[in-house]
């Protein structure tokens, strides 16, 4: 009985307190066109909030919520914000991706983004509609935590953003990557490498304090080796979960993921000391000459003092974050429900573009975003047909312990990010393992409690072994990171416990969710291809382009090219009408 009471009336006190602490936040976020120079090379239009470039960064307390308010005044590009590594627990409406969970913002329109954050850490913001967020529309997204286990441990935060950088927009690169004059698919190049979207940056920090440097991959594709010279890190965060303090001098940080360090001062200002990202270039196919990978920035104890270069290192040998311990212990799952095997690859389709797949499908949107298919198809949303032949969709029933093996028959590194989830990360090969052989997963192999986070790498022709349960109703994307791969489609859909999640918003879609699909005269009911008669035909609906032809090799296609290019040398766009031809035969 005693105990009863005690737990009653300290639930009461938490409620009280939990209540008492919460509160709202409301931005009014004007997106628009502006121009920067970043790495001082060159000026060039960027999209920024406010008329401002680089954008703010949201902040805000655990259990508060988030009212964002987007007007889109770019004119000529629809937009939209995902929040990623929030689970929007409740409020799959607000994840932000184009064709998944809302339709696109159209120039002069407004969309409100309203939850709540119920988890502490380090995350970031960003637009997720067609290739957009690496023209700046990215931005840091800190919840802080007034019960952090790690709150005595440091005196200061510090927010540092790495990214990557482009001289040119998105949208052309985004159509000669994925053409026929790039068969290879060779991924842009970026020209820089950014910390807080500058060059160059000081960091003014005490003698003798231990700070909280928060540290986000806004990237677009470059991965980034990050250490602070003569200074050793903590990491005590990753991807918005605790861990246990581990120690660090150098980590890997792939486009999306984050990290939380400690850091602790010297005792004196008698010098300051560089710290560098440095982008992993073996995922470029063709290292640029010229190319400067690096960014440094420096702690500056003494602004007076000199800001020395950064010390040549002889390797990269970052820190592994699979060894990482979760603060909260959280047993592995053990028992699996259901096991999803992906394998992907790349390879070029009829249009002689080069396009990844996961286990033989390319992912191509839907024309009715695939939550608005789940809530208005009753009993037949749990059925994966109906939201088409190209979403990659698996429908997740509640509750079970669902596992993603992953097999990358690719030799290339690749970012995954999970919607909606921390995954434990299982299991992760080293590179050119081959696929997953579960047969050869003995007892211990697996780690008692994982590393969880929500985007991981996996090693070129390696393979992972996510695992997470389906306890969050929603529509979530499973997709590589990497931004161009996104547009070649590197993407699977989870539709997870659908019919919880049609009572979940029975009271309905927000009207100015529905207002903007309206605007671009996007259908809100039906199948994927926006039947709402009969759910199984799928007539109509967005298509990849066709299979080469038989004997049709990739190989061919780049000598063929080759050729064109060749044949009329000088003379471009005859040359691009000489390969016209094969795109009409795929229609
Ligand atoms: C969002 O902002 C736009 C532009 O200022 C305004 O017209 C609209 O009423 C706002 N929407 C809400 C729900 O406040
Ligand atoms: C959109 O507007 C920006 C800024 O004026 C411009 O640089 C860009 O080329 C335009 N994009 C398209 C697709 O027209
Ligand atoms: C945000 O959502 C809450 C909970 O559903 C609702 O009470 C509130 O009216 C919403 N606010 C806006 C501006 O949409
Ligand atoms: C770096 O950028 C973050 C996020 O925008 C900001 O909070 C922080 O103050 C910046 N740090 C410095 C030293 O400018
Ligand atoms: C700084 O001084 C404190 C207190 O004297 C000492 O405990 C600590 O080890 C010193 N730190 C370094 C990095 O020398
Ligand atoms: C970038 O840093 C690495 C590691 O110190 C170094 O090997 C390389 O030479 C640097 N590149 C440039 C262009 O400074
Ligand atoms: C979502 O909320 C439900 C109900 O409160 C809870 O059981 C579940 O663990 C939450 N899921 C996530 C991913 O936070
Ligand atoms: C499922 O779809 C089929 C074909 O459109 C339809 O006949 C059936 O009534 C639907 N079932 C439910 C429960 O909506
Ligand atoms: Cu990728």
């Amino acid at each position: 009985m005693a105990t009863n009471n005690f737990t009653t009336s300290s639930f009461l006190l938490y409620s009280l307190v939990g209540f008492a602490h919460a509160s709202t936040i409301n931005h009014n976020f004007d997106v628009g066109w502006v121009y920067a120079n970043p790495d001082g090379l060159q000026n060039r239009p960027v999209i920024g909030i406010n008329g401002q470039w680089p954008i703010p960064t949201i902040t805000a307390d655990k259990g508060d919520r988030l009212i964002i308010n987007v007007t889109n005044s770019l004119h000529n590009e629809s937009t939209s914000l995902h929040f990623h590594g929030i689970y929007q627990n409740g409020s799959t409406h607000m994840d932000g991706p184009v064709a998944v969970t809302q339709c696109d913002i159209p120039p002069g329109s407004s969309f409100v983004y309203n939850f709540t954050v119920d988890q502490p850490g380090t995350y970031w913001y960003h637009s997720h509609s067609r290739g957009q967020y690496p023209d700046g529309l990215r931005g840091a997204l800190i919840i802080h935590d007034p019960e952090s286990p790690h709150k005595n441990l440091y005196d200061a935060e510090i927010v540092l953003t790495f990214s990557d950088w482009y001289h040119s927009l998105m949208n052309p690169l985004l159509n000669s990557f994925l053409s026929i004059s790039n068969p290879s698919g060779a991924e842009p190049v970026p020209q820089s490498s950014l910390v807080n979207e500058t060059r160059d940056l000081s960091v003014a920090v005490e003698p003798g304090k231990t700070y909280l440097v928060r540290m986000v991959n806004m990237g677009a594709f470059a991965a980034q080796y990050v250490w602070f010279e003569d200074h050793t890190m903590r990491i005590v965060e990753v991807d918005g979960i605790y861990t246990e303090p581990t120690e660090a001098s150098m980590i890997y940080m792939t486009a999306a993921q984050r990290y939380s360090v400690l850091i602790t001062t010297k005792n004196s200002t008698a010098g300051n000391f560089a710290f560098v990202g440095s982008m992993d270039q073996d995922l470029f196919d063709v290292v640029p000459d010229g190319l400067n990978p690096n960014v440094t920035g420096w702690l500056v104890y003494d602004s007076t003092k000199e800001k020395p270069a950064a010390k040549e290192i002889s390797e990269f040998a970052p820190f592994d974050d699979f060894t990482l311990v979760p603060q909260d212990s959280e047993p592995l799952l053990q028992h699996v429900d259901r096991s999803i095997t992906l394998d992907m690859k790349m390879d070029n389709l009829i249009d002689g573009a080069n396009y990844a797949f996961f286990n033989d499908k390319t992912y191509v949107a839907p024309k009715v975003p695939t939550l608005y298919t789940a809530l208005s198809t009753g009993a037949n949303a749990s059925n994966p047909e109906i939201y088409g032949s190209y979403t990659n969709q698996f429908v997740l029933s509640e509750n079970e312990v669902i596992e993603i093996i992953l097999n990358n028959n690719d030799p290339g590194k690749h970012p995954f990010h999970l919607h909606g989830h921390a995954f434990q990360v299982a299991y992760r090969s080293e590179e050119e393992a081959g696929p997953y052989d579960a047969s050869q997963i003995t007892d211990g192999t697996f780690p008692a409690s994982p590393m969880r986070r929500d985007t991981v790498l996996v090693n070129p022709n390696g393979n992972i072994v996510l695992r997470f349960r389906a306890n969050n109703p929603g529509i979530w994307l499973f997709h590589c990171h990497i931004e161009w791969h996104v547009a070649s489609g590197l993407v699977a859909t989870m539709i997870e416990s659908p019919l919880s999640l049609q009572k979940q918003l029975a009271d309905g879609i927000p009207e100015n969710h529905l207002d903007v699909c309206k605007s671009s005269r996007v259908p809100t009911a039906g199948n994927a291809a926006g039947n709402t008669v009969d759910l199984f035909d799928l007539a109509g609906e967005n298509k990849a382009p066709g299979p080469l032809p038989a004997g049709f090799t990739p190989r061919g296609i780049v000598a063929l090219v080759f050729s064109c290019v060749a044949a009329f040398v000088g003379v471009g766009v005859v040359a691009w009408y000489g390969v016209a031809p094969i795109k009409a035969k795929s229609v």
